[in-house]
């Protein structure tokens, strides 16, 4: 029988051999380029946040002489290292509009980048255990339809419809008295998403530079000039601190202090199942969250862990708490077994919500403080960075959360709204 395919060109099964020997003349989706000594827009951190601005910077606003400046791999930090979760169900009304940005730019992305992200909107599930949890929820289902946003509190029965394998019973150990429905929530593919951005960016002109350390930045009479680089001088009138897990290290090489702590957040994955599972499930009280992937793994994660630390391991203690829990959720997962966990690290702000603009640095920006949100906001955060940096202005969506708030006392407030108790 022959091997060609039904277009008589490509084999319809390919070997292994077959695969190495046609990826030498595949085509890099991002070039290593030389590192160029001047460039007009230095971003420090090729995660998505720094992808995605790179992106809209050429693609809404055709600056193109952009470097993204990634110390270890693309998407090797927070973007690889979160639960793919993407919502827009906050408490506050400058979140909800912030994050349904984020949401909408998503529902697109897979036809703007042609690259599919996987973006799946299966609804996004939280679960309240108390009455004050119930209330908080109520609070939020209010706030996000004034703002547009589908949410609405839903009873045991309708959860039990959605979820049947969640022990919604009376004489579980935390009852469940009902929950905050989101429809548009849901999971997406991290991989594909910075691979997408990547691949975008370099197309339209901006360079990546992979294994290019950041170890200083260069300041002139409160201006910034550029930066140090572990492959040389950069010289550049703006630069942008989009890193994760270490951007208040990043902002004091300017000179910068923020209010940020850092801490891990761990999370896990399970041998993969049969799908039973559609809703991202997610647990104040009991600190977990818990999504299918395509796959069949069961995706958890907990909330941040009450120290601060640079680690990404996982720990025992961690694994031993989060399976406790979440089997009074869903007792019948009693047998699955965990193949892996892992750690991500989290900037912690006091109010719970990111610091995006500029600083008392001229020409020097953040995109930074995303705690456990960052991931579901990169679209919009670029967007917003991108126009900021081309129009010289600060676009109302990101308004609120300039670094000032903490002197002026104007905090958000969004932690009712951070996945998973804190
Ligand atoms: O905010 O949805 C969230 C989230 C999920 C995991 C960590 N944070």
């Amino acid at each position: 029988m022959s091997n060609k395919g039904a277009r008589g060109r490509l084999p319809a099964r390919f070997s292994a051999f077959d695969l190495m020997r046609r990826r030498r003349s595949w085509p890099q989706a991002w070039r290593e380029r030389d590192l160029k000594s001047t460039y007009d827009v230095v971003l420090i951190g090729g995660g998505l946040h720094g992808l995605a601005t790179a992106y809209y910077l050429a693609t809404n606003h055709g600056i193109t002489d952009v470097a993204v400046i990634e110390k270890s791999y693309i998407g090797g930090g927070g973007s690889g290292r979160n639960t793919a979760i993407v919502r827009s169900n906050y408490l506050t009304p400058e979140g909800v509009r912030f994050y349904d940005r984020s949401v909408k730019l998503y529902e697109e992305l897979a036809v703007d980048l042609n690259f599919n992200v996987m973006f799946e909107q299966r609804g996004h599930m939280t679960l309240a255990h108390n009455d004050s949890s119930l209330r908080t929820m109520r609070w939020r289902a209010e706030v996000n339809k004034l703002e547009g946003v589908d949410s609405s509190v839903i009873t045991p029965s309708e959860i039990k419809q959605l979820a049947p394998y969640i022990d919604v019973s009376d004489h579980s150990r935390y009852p469940i008295l009902g929950a905050l429905w989101h429809p548009p929530g849901g999971i997406i593919r991290h991989d594909a998403v910075v691979w997408g951005y990547a691949r975008a960016a370099d197309a339209a002109g901006a360079h990546i530079h992979q294994n290019t350390e950041v170890t200083g930045i260069d300041v002139e009479q409160e201006k910034v000039t550029g930066v140090t680089t572990s492959r040389g001088k950069i010289s550049a009138p703006i630069v942008v601190n989009c890193t994760a897990g270490w951007s208040s290290l990043v902002a004091a090489l300017a000179g910068v202090k923020l209010p940020i702590v850092t801490r891990p957040l761990q999370a896990a994955v399970t041998e993969p199942v049969q799908s039973f599972l559609d809703p991202v499930i997610v647990s104040g009280s009991l600190h977990v969250y818990v999504s299918q992937t395509a796959r069949g793994e069961l995706v958890f994660g907990a909330s941040v862990d009450p120290f601060g630390s640079y680690s990404t391991r996982g720990s025992l203690d961690f694994i031993e708490g989060l399976a406790g829990h979440v089997l009074e959720l869903m007792p019948s997962l009693g047998r699955m077994r965990v193949l892996r966990q892992w750690a991500g690290l989290c900037d912690m702000t006091p109010d719970y919500a990111p610091i995006i603009g500029p600083t008392h640095v001229g020409g020097f920006y953040v995109d930074v403080g995303w705690g456990t949100y960052g991931f579901k906001a990169g679209p919009a955060a670029g967007e917003s960075l991108a126009q900021m940096i081309a129009t010289n202005s600060i676009p109302e969506l990101i308004a609120p959360f300039g670094v000032e708030r903490f002197a002026a006392g104007t905090l958000m407030g969004e932690k009712g709204a951070a996945s998973v108790g804190h």
